[in-house]
């Protein structure tokens, strides 16, 4: 659920925030037994033997008794009441979903952390069935999901929405701020619809961006508009059915320290009469690189910010939105101004209120650590590029999103690996040319990709993995990017320490050495004019994959500055008073 209204015509219904009927379809004794390493795979003459239990939606299969360490299909049932054109939102089913209505299969998709949707024509006024289907198996069709640094949950994770649509609706409205004249924000906006139909169709359309109007009359729509190819299940793909630039008088930029947003609605209109909206909320604001400087609306940024995983003991990725405010109070408390969202799209509900709160956001797709041979598998790059576009045409409008980023620690230093970043780096770039685009390396001198990027990104662990200091580190990145000219930004930053394990010796895990390190890292980062800033590894402790823990103690990860509970490891303050003590802008 968005935090504000997106339809004052367009009859929507939430379906999430209850409970649904869960069924495993896989072999429910192995569900319910805690797996042995060797162990995860189920019969297949089992399949579909399991009882069916209540379970809320969003919710991760994890957090079901019994199914801890459950991997495979999950049926999630409900029913609701319409009839006519219906469509079914969801933000987020992983890995893997497919939704059915009455039985009949209406989208699929895979990608745990971007939305998908399927559109059921002339349902008779009634009861219906929705069933989603959610997999959440490691397998080579999953390309970007195997056991990793952090755990990859099951199930329907984020919400879903019901909407009744006629036959031609909007889909998406993108707003770009693109300068600041003395009469207003000059933008442009363009407005994309979808037509079920098989008839192409005509409409007038009629807009308002904060108290501006605008209008189109006569618009032809194809019947071929329902066929997007590979973005047929994207909520917000459509056709683009209007684009045009205007002057916005009267608004106030969005800043960090006045997170101004505005409404820009649209309406579909047939003789005069509107039969389908679409509300977003948008702020003014501009990001450019200049040499070594991000700059927002002009002003050179610092960053002071944290990587957040969609984690928590309770919840696993299904964070209800008052545990994901209370994330961002802990960030704005110990001074942060910016989340990197590692290492996947975000939930739309955590997005809306960083613009609310004016934190920073570099959203980046999901890939995390994969080897030449992993970013090999024949669908990976057609996978990459889904998310990618499905990411983008969603989360366009947020103010806060700054910098989109790309596979994080993946193969920068070889040749194949150099052709996937080009790829997705261009793709990026002719989905959306506002914003600055990065990705996030530990290969420091083989990496051969940084030309490519607008900011260079760096993940460097000195004082924990590595020997030298941080100044060191950066002195010696710095003189090998120079002539390249771009900001340069620590994207990684961080030390392990298990809570509650004090040691007057300072040993390994302890908080306070996790306290010491963060010192030095921060103040060296910080005193290092030539860096925009740094992402603390990380926000919040997250348990990972089996296949990690023996590196990590508890079977988490343990470098957060708050453990997996959110409480406050030694470290918290030594954060909270070098981030409180730096502004938000560099100086020059
Ligand atoms: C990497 C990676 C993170 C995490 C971190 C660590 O830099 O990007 O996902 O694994 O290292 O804790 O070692």
């Amino acid at each position: 659920m968005r935090g504000f209204q997106q339809h004052k015509i367009r009859k929507i219904k939430e379906l999430s925030g209850r409970l649904w009927d869960f069924t495993a379809l896989e072999n429910e004794e192995e569900g319910e037994k805690p797996l042995g390493p060797d162990k995860g795979r189920f019969l297949e003459q089992d399949r579909g033997k399991s009882k069916s239990k209540k379970m809320f939606v969003p919710g991760c299969v994890e957090n079901c008794p019994g199914y801890e360490n459950y991997r495979g299909k999950t049926s999630w049932r409900t029913q609701f009441e319409a009839q006519g054109n219906v469509r079914i939102v969801c933000e987020g089913v992983s890995h893997f979903g497919e939704i059915f209505v009455d039985g009949k299969k209406l989208a699929k998709h895979y990608g745990s952390y971007t939305a998908f949707s399927g559109c059921a024509t002339d349902l008779k006024p009634g009861v219906h069935l929705l069933e989603i289907i959610a997999d959440n198996s490691f397998a080579a069709e999953y390309s970007l999901d195997f056991p990793n640094d952090y755990y990859s949950y099951g199930g329907v994770t984020r919400d879903v929405m019901l909407e009744e649509v006629p036959p031609l609706f909007l889909s998406c409205i993108h707003v770009t701020p693109l300068t600041k004249t003395k009469d207003g924000w000059r933008i442009r906006i363009e407005v994309f619809c979808r037509n079920l139909s098989e008839e192409s169709q005509f409409t007038d359309l009629r807009g308002e961006i904060a108290g501006t109007v605008f209008s189109a009359q006569h618009i032809l729509v194809p019947a071929a508009a329902a066929d997007l190819g590979e973005e047929n299940f994207s909520p917000y793909a459509g056709n683009l059915i209007y684009s045009e630039e205007l002057t916005i008088a009267n608004v106030e930029s969005w800043s960090l320290e006045n997170p101004a947003l505005y409404k820009a609605s649209v309406e579909l209109v047939k003789n005069g009469e509107a039969f389908d909206d679409l509300i977003e909320r948008i702020g003014f604001r501009t990001v450019r690189v200049d040499g070594n400087h991000i700059l927002l609306n002009g002003k050179a940024l610092r960053i002071k910010g944290f990587c957040r995983h969609e984690d928590h003991p309770q919840y696993g990725c299904a964070l209800p939105e008052s545990a994901m405010a209370a994330d961002l109070q802990l960030i704005r408390d110990m001074g942060g101004n910016s989340v990197r969202t590692v290492h996947y799209p975000n939930d739309e509900a955590f997005l809306d209120m960083c613009d609310e709160m004016g934190i920073l956001v570099w959203e980046e797709n999901h890939a995390r650590g994969m080897s030449e041979e992993q970013m090999r598998n024949p669908l990976f790059e057609a996978q990459c590029e889904v998310i990618i576009r499905e990411m983008i045409w969603a989360h366009y409008n947020h103010p806060s999103i700054y910098v989109w980023g790309i596979l994080n620690e993946c193969s920068s230093d070889t040749e194949y690996g150099r052709s996937c970043y080009n790829a997705q780096l261009s793709l990026i770039r002719k989905l959306d040319q506002s914003r600055p685009c990065t990705y996030a390396s530990c290969k420091f001198q083989t990496d051969i990709c940084q030309d490519l990027p607008d900011i260079c990104s760096w993940n460097m662990y000195p004082y924990w993995y590595e020997q030298d200091t941080a100044t060191e580190r950066l002195n010696e990145l710095c003189t090998w990017l120079k002539p390249l000219q771009k900001p340069l930004l620590v994207s990684e930053i961080g030390a392990g320490a298990v809570y509650g394990f004090r040691s007057r010796g300072h040993e390994i895990w302890s908080e306070e050495l996790q306290a010491d390190i963060l010192r030095n890292q921060l103040r060296e980062t910080a005193e290092f004019e030539a860096c925009s800033g740094s992402y603390i590894w990380q926000f919040a402790d997250v348990k990972v994959s089996r296949e990690w823990a023996l590196r990590r103690p508890k079977s988490r990860n343990n470098k957060g500055i708050v453990d997996e509970y959110r409480r406050p490891k030694m470290a918290y303050e030594v954060v909270k008073e070098i981030y409180s003590g730096l502004g938000n802008y560099r100086e020059g």
